[in-house]
């Protein structure tokens, strides 16, 4: 059997840096039904995200296989399914970028599995890396784990870092959507910017500039 390390020991050399572990049925208790991943409650789930590490190796995938429409997700999607293709107990992988119904509430996943601390301002936070992380995956495997790590705790406090800047990002109009964030993208990122938690770990511009904006760097072959 391939066992947990190894599946992300294979995600890591990939720029999918971050994983915890957690019950499917941990998770279940805390969604809403459409958001449950179902199956049995004791299979264990592998939730995958990412620090900065991810843009160098997706940097220079996309320069040499692109051009694609949505690099990141084709890229994590190709990834996790090459790290997980001699898995024989894989019950399903669910991807954060994946609309409803297979959406999953990804964040309240990686806080029950105690890899990033969920915060009131929507965005979950690293112990070392802060706000600046992304999750990209849940793996379902067919294996029991019957009692659950315990859940992620705050690092930080809030009221006086994230919370004002949240504020005010909201009072500058709530987005709804994707084009409504981008209106008022700075301000989402003076909130990312305002946790005191992993500022060495700030993704560099040209990351932030692709995440918030859509932007693709100077290098990226154009799409078609
Ligand atoms: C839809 C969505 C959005 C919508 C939110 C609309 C809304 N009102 O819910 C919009 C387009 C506005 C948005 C914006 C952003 N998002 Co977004 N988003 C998602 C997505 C795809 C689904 C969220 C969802 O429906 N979850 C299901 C519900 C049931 O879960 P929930 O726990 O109850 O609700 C969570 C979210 O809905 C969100 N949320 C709920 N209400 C609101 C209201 C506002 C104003 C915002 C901003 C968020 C928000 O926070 C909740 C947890 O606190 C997730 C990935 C995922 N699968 O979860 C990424 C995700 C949450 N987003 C993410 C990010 C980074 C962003 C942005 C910073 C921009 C970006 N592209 O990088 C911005 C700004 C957000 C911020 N807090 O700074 C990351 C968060 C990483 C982290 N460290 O936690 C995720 C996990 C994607 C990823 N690949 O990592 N997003």
């Amino acid at each position: 059997m391939v066992d947990v390390d190894e599946i992300a020991r294979r995600c890591a050399t990939a720029g999918l840096d971050l994983h915890a572990i957690t019950s499917a049925g941990s998770y279940d208790d805390l969604v809403d039904p459409p958001y449950r991943l179902g199956g049995g409650r004791t299979d264990t789930v592998i939730v995958f995200g990412n620090s900065r590490a991810l843009w160098p190796a997706l940097d220079r995938w996309e320069r040499t296989t692109g051009p694609h429409a949505d690099p990141v997700d084709t890229y994590v999607m190709q990834v996790v399914a090459e790290a997980t293709a001699d898995v024989d107990d894989l019950v399903d992988i669910r991807y954060s970028h994946e609309p409803p119904p297979r959406r999953i509430a990804i964040q309240r996943l990686a806080d029950r599995a105690g890899l990033a601390w969920l915060s009131p301002s929507h965005l979950c936070v690293h112990p070392e890396h802060g706000p600046w992380i992304a999750l990209r995956a849940a793996v379902v495997l067919g294996r029991p784990l019957h009692s659950a790590p315990p859940a992620a705790i705050a690092p930080c406090a809030c009221a006086s870092h994230c919370l004002p800047k949240l504020a005010e990002a909201i009072a500058a109009g709530e987005p709804a959507d994707n084009d409504e964030m981008v209106a008022h993208w700075e301000r989402w990122v003076a909130m990312r910017d305002a946790c005191p938690i992993g500022r060495a770990a700030r993704y560099d511009d040209a990351q932030v500039r692709y995440h918030y904006l859509g932007e693709r760097p100077a290098g990226w072959p154009p799409l078609g």
